[in-house]
């Protein structure tokens, strides 16, 4: 017979979707933590009925805890994650967070324009292009070692570099080519080579109710 409190416990569960940078950021931050997790695949157009009961505003990541909390906005999964392990310091400082709020709201919006700029009435992509750009000539002037905070990747890196990957993807020979920004370019280069980046990006198939269990993050390793 199971054992009932066996049987109780759970992981908790992460609806996730492969590319997402945002979903891509909580992932890794739950990958650098002691935290394991259950891992549904969604697709976007086709998400699960108990994903959005649980968000009704259905976006991803959400991240449904074991006591029934439910976490959906992915800096918070991120500080979530950061909580089981020692691989970032919480809370961000001023400048850390001027840098996060910059990349999820100017940046992400000329990211949006310069990648589906048919999306948006009236858009000229390259304008779009010019101004993202500009806000990491920004961070090309902080950057003096391999990551934002030394020699480990920080919250700060890990959140807004998914972002920057997608910028990078839109041209990618265009973008190895600035000249402008060469410690952004290696930057960029080192978190697409970095194991805690490329560990995330396994695919899955989307998640069906009743599916077995894929269980993700470093402890289930
Ligand atoms: N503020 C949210 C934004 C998440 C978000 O917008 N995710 C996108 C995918 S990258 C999404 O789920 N969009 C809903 C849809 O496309 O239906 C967070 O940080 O978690």
């Amino acid at each position: 017979m199971a054992d009932p409190l066996q049987s109780s416990k759970r992981l908790p569960v992460l609806y996730s979707f492969r590319r997402c940078p945002y979903a891509i950021r909580a992932r890794i931050a739950i990958n650098q933590s002691n935290k394991a997790v259950e891992l549904r695949e969604v697709v976007l157009r086709d998400k699960p009925n108990h994903m959005t009961q649980l968000s009704p505003k259905a976006t991803v990541p959400v991240l449904w805890l074991e006591d029934g909390n439910v976490i959906d906005e992915s800096l918070e999964v991120m500080a979530w994650a950061a909580n089981y392990s020692n691989w970032t310091s919480l809370p961000l400082n001023m400048g850390e967070r001027d840098v996060v709020s910059r990349n999820d709201t100017a940046f992400k919006s000329h990211l949006d324009r310069y990648k589906y700029p048919n999306r948006y009435p009236n858009t000229n992509a390259l304008d779009h292009r010019e101004a993202a750009l500009d806000i990491l000539r920004g961070i090309e002037a902080t950057l003096n070692n391999n990551w934002l905070g030394g020699h480990q990747p920080t919250f700060t890196d890990i959140a807004i570099l998914p972002f920057i990957r997608q910028f990078r993807g839109v041209d990618a020979q265009w973008f190895d080519n600035l000249e402008d920004i060469p410690k952004t370019i290696s930057w960029t280069n080192r978190f697409l080579d970095w194991e805690g980046f490329k560990s995330v990006m396994i695919k899955y198939p989307q998640w069906r109710p009743g599916d077995s269990i894929i269980t993700f993050g470093i402890s289930s390793l």
